[in-house]
């Protein structure tokens, strides 16, 4: 079997005795542990300013895994990472035009850093490697790697959505991202709708077209361009959580609660998560239903995200501002409506939270996939499980049918549907799990690497027409 060869921005480097946290980490690590392999990427950490970046990789090695990070320069970082990256390229495929920014400077930073990644990575590779880029940061990687000379074969899996053609045209450069994309064998996207959007803009921009066996040939190449949406490790996850009872924390948060009812909420502090809009809903559902006041607990676990990117700490004021607003309002001597953390929870920890909660509320503006939605079916009691309030907007709404949709930007209806899985019968609540968790147990996590890496390995370099035997 090839090596597996891993590029992502940053590597989880494992430290003795702590497990990768996160599901991509969690994913992969299995993956290269069964077959060893070589993860590459940034190291975290910024070169001290004035030095230059060494031209060997500092290498690690745990259980049959070799991991090879580089550190980047404050620059580097300013350009490729919070700028082109996280200015434009989130901003823009979340639907968000008006947040984004664009300059050339970053744009060259983008692709000076993965050229530097390119470069890096070329003396460890063998030719008979298989490649598996990882997100938004790294488009480019095949193309570097093929203009070097590399024939390898060549994966890439996008985590966020691929939007659509009047969207991404936004993109000044959106020509150059599509051609880079097209150097890869494999592209995945979590959604058959994301793959639609690539299908639409190859169309209309007259790039491509899809070929007889559901390919694409774009700017001369056969590329595979299909849906594989991440799973979460269900078994392993679901198991944790009933097991939760022994955890301090999940046993602290009980007590607090009494018998009040729980609701949760679990993301990074990003304005794609739709977090303001939710504590709107939230505040409208105390107003409208003032019988679930001092009857529910609303729990949002929200650690910072992206500091460094000035959108970011907009947000954290805005939704700081509101959380203090429905206290304020609402809050009596012995009740607060609502916990709002700022901090990471540890994972334990998170799933007997989340078995714990009546209601799972993910109701992002717009997300690749969402693995909390996942991690909350997972982690139910199957006797007595929580309702899951879930945006349409979500890649895992295609996937996870028994949720109760909401449209978040409908804060009203958002409010109505959360008094509505506050209500909801166990019959109901038993009904709908079952369809949910069935599905994340078929394509959990291993079945998103496996398939994806087949489709990788596939030797189908050779046109249909040859007529193979
Ligand atoms: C990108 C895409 C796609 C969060 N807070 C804590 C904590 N977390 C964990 C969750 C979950 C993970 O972080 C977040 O994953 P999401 O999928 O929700 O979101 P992104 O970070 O935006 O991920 C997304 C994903 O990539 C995978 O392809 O689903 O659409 O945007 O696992 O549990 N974990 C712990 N404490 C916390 O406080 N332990």
């Amino acid at each position: 079997m090839s090596r597996l060869v891993v590029i992502s921005n940053r590597v989880p480097v494992p430290t003795p005795g702590v497990p990768p946290a996160g599901g991509l980490a969690v994913a992969l690590s299995g993956a290269m542990e069964a077959r060893g392999g070589l993860w590459f990427g940034w190291s975290g950490a910024k070169l001290p300013p004035g030095e230059s970046e060494p031209s060997e990789p500092k290498i690690t090695t745990a259980d049959g895994v070799t991991y090879a990070v580089i550190d980047l320069s404050e620059r580097d970082l300013d350009e490729y990472y919070a700028g082109f990256s996280n200015r434009m390229l989130w901003p823009l495929f979340h639907y968000r035009m008006e947040l984004t920014e664009f300059t050339r400077i970053s744009l060259s930073g983008y692709h000076r850093v993965n050229r530097l990644f390119a470069q890096r990575l070329a003396p460890m590779l063998k030719p008979d490697d298989v490649i598996w880029v990882h997100d938004y940061h790294l488009i480019p990687m095949a193309a570097e790697l093929r203009a070097m000379g590399f024939r390898n074969r060549m994966g890439f899996f996008l985590h966020i959505p691929f939007p659509p053609p009047d969207v991404l045209t936004a993109l000044p450069n959106h020509a150059d991202v599509v051609r880079s994309l097209a150097a890869y064998d494999v592209v995945g996207f979590q959604t058959p709708s994301d793959v639609e959007n690539f299908e639409t803009y190859v169309r209309r921009e007259r790039v491509g077209r899809r070929l007889p066996d559901g390919r694409f040939v774009a700017h001369g190449r056969a590329v595979t361009v299909e849906a594989f949406p991440v799973g979460i490790e269900t078994d392993a996850f679901a198991a944790v959580a009933a097991a939760s009872n022994r955890n301090a924390l999940v046993r602290r948060v009980r007590d607090s609660l009494g018998d009040r009812k729980l609701i949760i909420g679990v993301d990074r502090l990003d304005y794609s998560k739709g977090i303001a809009q939710r504590i709107q809903a939230y505040e409208t559902f105390l107003l409208l239903d003032p019988e679930w006041r001092g009857r529910c607990v609303y729990l949002q676990i929200t650690p910072k995200s992206r500091e460094e990117v000035p959108e970011y700490a907009a947000m954290e004021r805005e939704v700081a501002e509101l959380a203090g607003r429905v206290n304020g309002a609402y809050s009596e001597l012995d009740w607060t409506p609502l916990r709002y953390v700022n901090r990471t929870v540890g994972r334990n920890a998170l799933a007997g939270l989340y078995r714990q909660a009546a209601v799972g509320v993910v109701t992002p503006l717009r997300d690749g996939m969402n693995l909390v939605a996942k991690e909350y079916v997972a982690a139910q009691d199957p006797e007595n499980p929580g309702a899951l309030l879930l945006s349409r907007f979500a890649g895992a709404a295609a996937e996870l049918d028994g949720a109760l949709m909401t449209n978040p930007y409908d804060v009203d209806g958002t409010a109505g549907a959360l008094a509505r899985a506050l209500d909801m019968s166990v019959e109901e609540r038993r009904e709908r799990w079952s369809a949910m968790f069935e599905r994340i147990r078929d394509y959990d996590v291993t079945w998103w690497r496996e398939t994806f890496l087949e489709a990788l390995e596939r030797d189908d370099e050779a046109p249909p027409s040859t007529g193979r035997m």
